[in-house]
């Protein structure tokens, strides 16, 4: 984790800017779905014609563009590039995890804030990273400025509560607790201090790897993604600084899905960047509370699909999508052949629609044997 960019969001919190309701109207258009979903030029203007036409409120072109009018608004988005490098061959050993629950003002799209409840300032928190038979010396350390008591629990650790009791802290307090770590795998870790639903859906959840004795095989890049959701009292779209919403939490029905924390985070602040004839591993994982994911990347197929997040069984080969249920996690891996934006998405598409999207943009020579574009006379 990153100590400069704790500070850096403690500060930029405690500075919130009033934001006028005109300023956040001033915003202009982003991207129509058509565009979003990489369709060509043409395909794009027709969609965005048949959406003008049938849909003259729809929500789709305020995506995808961070918030310009209140550039100096904290930003919860986690990096997804922020993953720590393999362990290499060693003992196991003892791992001190550094974790603080810090409450702020965020964008939440490029004409709205949200009151987020994080770990280490971002959305998902820290990508941890360990091997099998490492001991965790977990601190928890609960903001002074927080409203809300908070823990952690990990869903790597075996004992009560994953740690939840262990570390629940009120404002100002830290808690500390260790585990052993017993089996390998892509796990999930979140807040569970009741309601824990409102606490996950309000950006408290984050991934943690424990390699297998061997390691992982080796890859050039990897990258971390989360999915949630977020239940306001606004319909989605409105600007302004927005409320939660407990009645919809419970009854499920978010008002918007993210990944890495906000609407835009991966495809206007941190898209995914690859090059030709690069391998790429994607750890993805669902904070919820409640939505199943159908974890997708458009023009893309997973060679090796890592189901439920398990590292020690044999990943499925050649799969198109992949199901990543709430509180759980899985890594796909896949070779870059064709230059272009990839889009990332929860196949069930309506989600995009409510800020579900990211984009691996990959660069290099065209591949025409493999896909050919090129327009016929
Ligand atoms: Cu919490």
């Amino acid at each position: 984790m990153s100590k400069s960019r704790q500070n850096n969001a403690r500060v930029q919190s405690s500075t919130q800017p009033y934001i006028s309701r005109r300023s956040l109207l001033g915003g202009t258009a982003g991207l129509g779905l058509g565009t979003l979903l990489g369709a060509s030029p043409a395909m794009a203007q027709r969609a965005e014609r048949m959406r003008v036409a049938e849909h003259p409120g729809s929500q789709s072109e305020r995506l995808y563009t961070v918030n310009p009018a209140n550039p100096e608004m904290a930003d919860i988005a986690e990096n997804p590039a922020n993953v720590p490098p393999p362990i290499g061959h060693r003992e196991p050993q003892t791992i001190k995890v550094e974790l603080e629950t810090v409450e702020l003002e965020a964008h939440l799209d490029h004409r709205s804030t949200f009151r987020f409840w994080t770990f280490n300032g971002t959305v998902p928190g820290p990508f941890i990273r360990a091997r099998v038979g490492d001991t965790l010396d977990v601190t928890l350390r609960n903001h002074p400025d927080s409203w809300m008591a908070h823990n952690v629990d990990f869903h790597a650790a075996t004992g009560p509560g994953g740690g939840a009791e262990a570390t629940t802290a009120a404002p100002g307090e830290e808690k500390r607790f260790q585990f052993k770590t017993l089996n390998p795998g892509v796990y999930v870790y979140h807040c569970a201090v009741p309601p824990v639903a409102l606490h996950i859906a309000n950006g408290m959840y984050g991934l943690i790897l424990i390699e297998p004795e061997e390691g992982l095989p080796h890859v050039d890049r990897e990258f971390y993604v989360m999915q949630g959701e977020i239940y306001t009292e606004e319909p989605f779209g409105t600007p302004g600084t927005l409320t939660e919403s407990y009645e919809k939490l419970l009854n499920e029905r978010p008002e918007y899905f993210v990944m890495n924390g906000h609407v835009g985070a991966l495809t206007e602040h941190y898209p995914l960047q690859a090059k030709v004839g690069e391998t790429v591993r994607i750890y993805y994982g669902v904070g919820g509370p409640n939505y199943s994911s159908s974890f997708h990347v458009i023009g893309e197929i997973f060679d090796r699909a890592y189901q439920a997040g398990s590292l020690i069984s044999p990943p499925l080969e050649s799969v198109q999508t992949v199901t990543v249920p709430a509180g759980g996690a899985v890594a796909v891996e896949f070779k870059c052949e064709v230059p272009g934006r990839y889009v990332l998405v929860d196949h069930a598409l309506s989600r995009a629609e409510r800020g579900l999207a990211g984009y691996l943009y990959v660069e290099g020579e065209e591949n025409p044997e493999i896909f050919n574009a090129e327009e016929t006379e």
